[in-house]
C-alpha cells in the first residue's frame, strides 16, 4: 500500500448528488507491443528494446526510455540517443491483437462491463460489485492517491473508489499471474478521470482520484488536447480564440463557447474542462469484421494480384480460426491509382459465402484446400468486377476481410456441441457464392505508401455488442453419412431448435436437416470414411434405443442425442397428449408454451 500525497488540498467535498455514484477502472498495459516482445523472448528483457515499424520506434521497454528513447521516435534518432538499442520489427500486429485479447478475457472474468479501448488500454465499471463488497468492511486503498483529502464525501464515494482500488489491484495482479504483463491503473468515478490519472505513476502501479480533485487535477493539465475527447479540430478552433490550457477552458464562459460550437458541444467542453463525464462504459463485443490489407508502390498485372490475395488469404484464414465465429461475407477492396489525378482512391465489393466452406473438426474452425480455391475464386470474381481488364490498371493496395459472421456456441452444456463436433456447418440461408453488388465503398485518399506493409483492420473495427441478440441460422451436418443416407434422405426434421438457456440469447434457429446433407461435402476426410459409416449404420439397424421412434424419425440422428433428450422425446411418443408438441408450426407452438426439446422434433412434411 502506498498512499501519497501529490498536491494539496483544492476544495473542500461539496458533492452529494449521485454523480459519484459510479466506480470505473482503466487499466493500461506498460510498453505494450515491448512486454508482447520480452515475454516471447526473455533475452530481451535484459536489453533497452525498441518495436519499429518503418523508421519509427513505436514503443521502447523501460531499460531504453532511460536513455531517453521516447514513444514514435525516428529509429535514427533513437540510436543516437541509445545506441546499444536493440531494434524488433513490430510490423505484424498479431501476436499484440492476442495479447490484447487474452488481457480482455482476464479481465471478463470480472464479470463487470469492459470497454476495449484500442489495443492495450481497458475500462472496468465496477460499481456493482464496489456495492457488494462495500459491506464487508475493508476499506483499504490500494496504490496512490491523487490529493488527498481529508473530509470524506457524504456520499460514501470515498469508499467505493478505495474498494475499486483493491479490485483494480487485484485484476492487475491476475493479468500479471495469469499473462505476465504489468499494467499501470487509474481509479475514479467516471471515464475520463479514470484514464488521465492512469499514467500517473507509471510503470507497474496504480492511482486513484475522489471527485472533489477533479477540478484541481484538470487544472494542471497544459493543453486542451490531453482530454482524450477533444480532437484536433476542437483543438484548433478552441487555441484560435486563445483557449489553450485546459485551465483557459474552465474560466471561459459557457456564453463565449456557444459562439464556436454548438450548445450540446459547449457543454461538453466546459463539463470535461472540470472533470465531469457521464459516458458509460459500453461493453465491447467482438470485431464486426476481420480485415488485412496490404499496400505497395503499384501493382498492374492480375497474376501479381492474385499472389497478394493469395498471400493475405492465408493470414487472415489464421485470424479467422482464431476467432471461432465462422465467416459468411467477404469484402474485397482496392486502392486504384489514378495517374491523371495523381490520387488514389479505394473501392470495395463484398459477397456473401456460404459457411459450408468452413469446417469444424474438434471444435477448430478449418478450411480445406478446396475450401481456399473456392474463397480464390469468389476473390477473383469480385476482383474483375471492381477493374475492367481490357484496360491498364494500376493497383497500390488490396484488402480482404470477413465482414459478417454466425456465432458458434460454446459452453459443455451447448446442445450446438453435440451437433458441432467433427462437422461441416450449413447455412439456411441459402447463401450463394455469387457475388452481389450489395455493398459498394468508395472513399479517397492520397496515394502514399513506398513499401509493402500489411495493416491488421480487426482491432480497428472493434464494436460494441449489440443489445439484441443476433440471429443465427445453422444447418448442421453430421460427421458420418453413408450412402444410403445421401440417397434417400431422411425423414426426421428437426425444425427449429430453441434453446431455453444463455444460448437462447445467441442462436434463435438451429436445423438438423438430412434432405440438406447431400449439398454439403463431407467435412473430415480422415474420419469421414466408409466403416464410419456403415458402423454407424450398423447402429441404427440393431435396434439402437429408438425402438419406440415413429416412422418418420432418423434413428440415426435421435441416437447421436444426449439421453436426456432421447428419454424427453420418447416420453413425448409414448403419451404425446402430455407433450407440447404439435405438428403444426414450431414458431406458434414456441411463442405459447415454455421452451422444451421436444417442441423442436417435429415430423418431416
Ligand atoms: P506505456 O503505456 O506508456 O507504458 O507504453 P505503451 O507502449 O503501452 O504505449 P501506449 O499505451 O500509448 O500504446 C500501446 C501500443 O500501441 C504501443 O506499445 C505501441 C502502439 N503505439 C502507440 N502509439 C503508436 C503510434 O503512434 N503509432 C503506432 N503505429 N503504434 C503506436
Ligand atoms: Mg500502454
Amino acid at each position: 500500500m502506498d498512499d501519497t500525497i501529490m498536491q494539496s488540498s483544492s476544495s473542500a467535498c461539496s458533492y452529494v448528488d449521485n454523480e459519484h455514484s459510479r466506480s470505473i477502472i482503466h487499466i493500461d498495459v506498460d510498453c505494450f507491443y515491448a512486454q508482447v516482445e520480452m515475454l516471447r523472448n526473455p533475452e530481451l528483457r535484459a536489453v533497452p528494446l525498441g518495436i519499429q515499424q518503418k523508421n519509427i520506434v513505436v514503443t521502447s521497454n523501460y531499460e531504453a526510455r532511460n536513455y531517453g528513447v521516447q514513444k514514435c521516435m525516428l529509429v535514427t534518432d533513437a540510436v543516437k540517443v541509445c545506441p546499444n538499442l536493440k531494434l524488433v520489427s513490430g510490423e505484424d500486429l498479431h501476436n499484440y491483437r492476442a495479447a490484447s485479447n487474452k488481457i480482455f478475457e482476464v479481465l471478463l472474468t470480472w464479470k463487470c462491463p469492459v470497454e476495449k479501448l484500442g489495443m492495450d488500454e481497458n475500462f472496468i465499471d465496477v460499481t456493482k460489485l464496489v456495492e457488494e463488497k462495500v459491506k464487508s468492511g475493508n476499506q483499504t486503498l490500494i496504490g496512490h492517491m491523487y490529493n488527498e483529502m481529508s473530509m470524506e464525501c457524504p456520499c460514501g464515494c470515498h469508499t467505493r473508489l478505495k474498494i475499486a482500488s483493491q479490485i483494480a489491484s487485484d485484476m492487475r495482479q491476475k493479468i500479471y499471474n495469469d499473462l505476465g504483463y504489468t499494467t499501470c491503473a487509474g481509479i475514479a468515478h467516471n471515464k475520463l478521470l479514470a484514464k488521465l490519472v492512469c499514467p500517473l505513476h507509471k510503470p507497474n502501479d496504480q492511482t486513484t482520484i475522489f471527485p472533489e480533485s477533479a477540478e484541481g487535477f484538470m487544472s494542471t493539465l497544459q493543453s486542451v488536447r490531453c482530454i482524450p475527447s477533444i480532437g484536433s479540430k476542437t483543438t484548433e478552433t478552441l487555441i484560435s480564440h486563445n483557449i489553450i490550457s485546459v485551465s483557459d477552458l474552465q474560466k471561459a464562459s459557457l456564453e463565449e463557447l456557444k459562439k464556436n460550437f454548438s450548445s450540446d458541444m459547449a457543454v461538453r467542453l466546459k463539463n470535461l474542462s472540470l472533470g465531469e463525464d457521464s459516458t458509460p462504459v459500453k461493453q465491447t463485443g467482438r470485431p464486426q469484421s476481420i480485415g488485412l490489407e496490404d499496400s505497395f508502390k503499384t501493382v498492374s498485372v492480375k497474376s501479381e494480384v492474385e499472389d497478394k490475395f493469395s498471400a493475405l488469404l492465408q493470414r487472415l484464414l489464421v485470424l479467422v480460426r482464431e476467432d471461432g465465429r465462422i465467416p459468411v461475407s467477404l469484402r474485397v477492396t482496392l486502392r486504384k491509382k489514378d495517374a491523371k489525378r495523381l490520387s488514389s482512391h479505394r473501392e470495395s465489393r463484398q459477397c456473401q459465402i456460404s459457411p459450408s466452406i468452413f469446417t469444424i473438426t474438434n471444435g477448430t474452425l478449418a478450411v480445406t484446400d478446396a475450401g481456399q480455391q473456392k474463397l480464390m475464386t469468389i476473390i477473383m470474381r469480385l476482383f474483375n468486377k471492381l477493374i475492367d481488364l481490357s484496360k491498364p490498371f494500376h493497383l497500390t493496395l488490396v484488402g480482404l476481410a470477413f465482414t459478417k459472421f454466425q456465432e458458434r456456441m460454446t459452453g459443455r452444456s451447448s446442445i450446438v456441441n453435440y451437433l458441432m463436433n467433427d462437422i461441416s456447418v450449413q447455412s439456411v440461408l441459402n447463401l450463394q457464392n455469387d457475388c452481389d453488388t450489395s455493398a459498394t465503398s468508395m472513399d479517397y485518399s492520397a496515394a502514399s505508401p513506398s513499401s509493402s506493409t500489411t495493416t491488421d483492420l480487426s482491432d480497428a473495427e472493434v464494436e460494441p455488442s449489440p443489445k439484441k441478440p443476433k440471429k443465427v441460422n445453422w444447418i448442421a451436418k453430421r460427421r458420418c453419412l453413408s450412402k444410403e443416407e445421401v440417397a434417400s434422405p431422411s425423414k426426421l426434421k428437426v425444425g427449429e431448435l430453441r434453446l431455453n438457456s444463455k444460448e437462447l440469447e445467441k442462436v434463435s434457429e438451429l436445423r438438423l436437416n438430412s434432405r440438406d446433407r447431400s449439398l454439403t461435402p463431407r467435412a473430415s476426410p480422415a474420419k469421414d470414411n466408409l466403416s464410419d459409416a456403415s458402423d454407424s449404420m450398423k447402429d441404427v439397424a440393431e435396434g439402437g434405443n429408438c425402438d419406440d421412434c415413429p416412422s418418420y424419425v432418423d434413428k440415426e440422428v435421435f441416437n447421436a442425442l444426449p439421453d436426456e433428450m432421447q428419454q424427453e422425446l420418447k416420453a413425448m411418443w409414448k403419451n404425446p397428449s402430455s407433450s407440447e408438441v404439435q405438428r403444426s408450426s414450431p414458431r406458434t407452438t414456441n411463442k405459447a408454451k415454455p421452451n422444451t426439446i421436444l417442441k423442436y422434433f417435429v415430423p418431416h412434411k
